[in-house]
């Protein structure tokens, strides 16, 4: 009994985890252990025998079962003193640097403008950057001789000789996309167009390409006066306060009659500021839908017109948000874009009567 009791105890000394001194409590006194089974030859002991080794016994065993559970709570101090040495973390530590972008201010003109037509009902349409020449002149009652058609005004792609496919332009407006959904969802018709487009033109005041947001709503009785409380319901909202505006007679191939649009303004030590004063900037440009382009997009000029207007995004982003320089806008100078670039979730609130 003395050499069981000696072996046990050392073995839970040495046991070097809970898993080890699991085996050992069941090697000692598990249901087949040595102790128990020492414990089922009593039955087999005369009484006096019996009376000397049960108590002996039973205070071996309860001698075991102490030292395991000591041991055990041991092992376990010692599991968590690990843990809590291999684990430890330095929560004063400055947090991981992670590059972050910024929204460039087209984008987020972009997004303003859409969102303020989409509160007035109008839907957003897109198409391709590249169009034959029908779509972007033809359809839109511009001549052959139109000066906008020359290689000095417009890209067009490069075809090999023998290549006799219609030219193509990289568009010169984003009109081209308004035929397109005139021609397959029909009148009535609400959308505006923003997207990129281009022209051979470079200097202080132009890129060859740049952002437009054309504008049509066709309808059986929709007129200029509808054009102008559209137009003004978005100055108001896009720059936050009243703006007066200013219709003026012009010309354009695909409105009839046709209206340049200024937006009041004052212009203090060299800004110009929007809204105030009686200075005026021309920002736009419109009119009721030319018969013609009407037909052109499928749609019967007896039943249904309707005003269109086109803008440009940079134009208005410079003004909103005063930056001074249009060519820096597609400099990607990290500077740049991190001074005038906005926050993910930077919306601002967008006003509508
Ligand atoms: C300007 C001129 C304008 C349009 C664009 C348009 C589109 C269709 C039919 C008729 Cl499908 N018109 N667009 C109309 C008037 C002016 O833009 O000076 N933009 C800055």
């Amino acid at each position: 009994m003395d050499d069981l009791r000696a072996k046990y105890l050392g073995l839970i000394a040495d046991a070097a985890d809970e898993a080890a001194l699991e085996d050992v409590r069941l090697a000692a006194i598990g249901k087949k252990g040595e102790v128990s089974l020492a414990m089922r030859q009593l039955g087999r002991m005369t009484p006096e025998e019996r009376q000397q080794a049960g108590p002996r016994l039973n205070a071996m065993r309860d001698e075991i079962a102490s030292a395991l559970t000591a041991r055990k709570a041991a092992l376990s101090d010692a599991a968590l003193e690990a843990r809590l040495r291999d684990e430890w973390l330095d929560v004063t530590l400055p947090g991981r640097q992670r590059p972050r972008g910024t929204v460039h201010p087209v984008s987020q003109v972009w997004e303003e403008m859409t969102a303020i037509f989409a509160d007035m009902g109008f839907s957003v349409a897109e198409g391709p950057q590249i169009e034959s020449d029908w779509y972007n002149f033809d359809a839109l009652n511009i001549p052959d001789h139109h000066p906008a058609r020359g290689e000095m005004d417009t890209f067009y792609m490069a075809r090999d000789a023998g290549d006799n496919r219609p030219p193509h332009v990289l568009r010169t407006h984003t009109s081209p996309v308004q035929i397109r959904s005139m021609r397959e969802h029909g009148a009535p018709l609400r959308i505006i167009c923003p997207g990129r487009v281009y022209r051979a033109d470079y200097d202080q005041t132009h890129t060859p390409m740049f952002h437009q947001v054309e504008g049509l709503a066709v309808d059986r009785d929709i007129s200029m006066a509808n054009l102008k409380w559209v137009l003004e319901e978005f100055f108001t909202a896009f720059f936050g306060r009243e703006v007066k505006t200013r219709f003026r007679a012009s010309h354009f191939p695909f409105t009839e009659p046709s209206a340049e649009v200024d937006i009041q303004c004052a212009w203090t030590d060299g800004q110009v500021r929007v809204g105030e004063g009686d200075d005026w900037l021309e920002v736009l440009g419109s009119g009721m839908v030319h018969p013609k382009v009407l037909e052109a997009g499928g749609i019967d000029p007896t039943q249904w017109q309707g005003f269109a207007f086109g803008m440009g995004i940079d134009r208005l982003a410079m003004l909103k948000y005063g930056i001074p320089d249009l060519r820096a806008f597609f400099d990607a100078d990290l500077r740049w874009l991190r001074h005038y670039g906005f926050a993910a979730l930077d919306v601002p609130a967008v006003h509508v009567g």
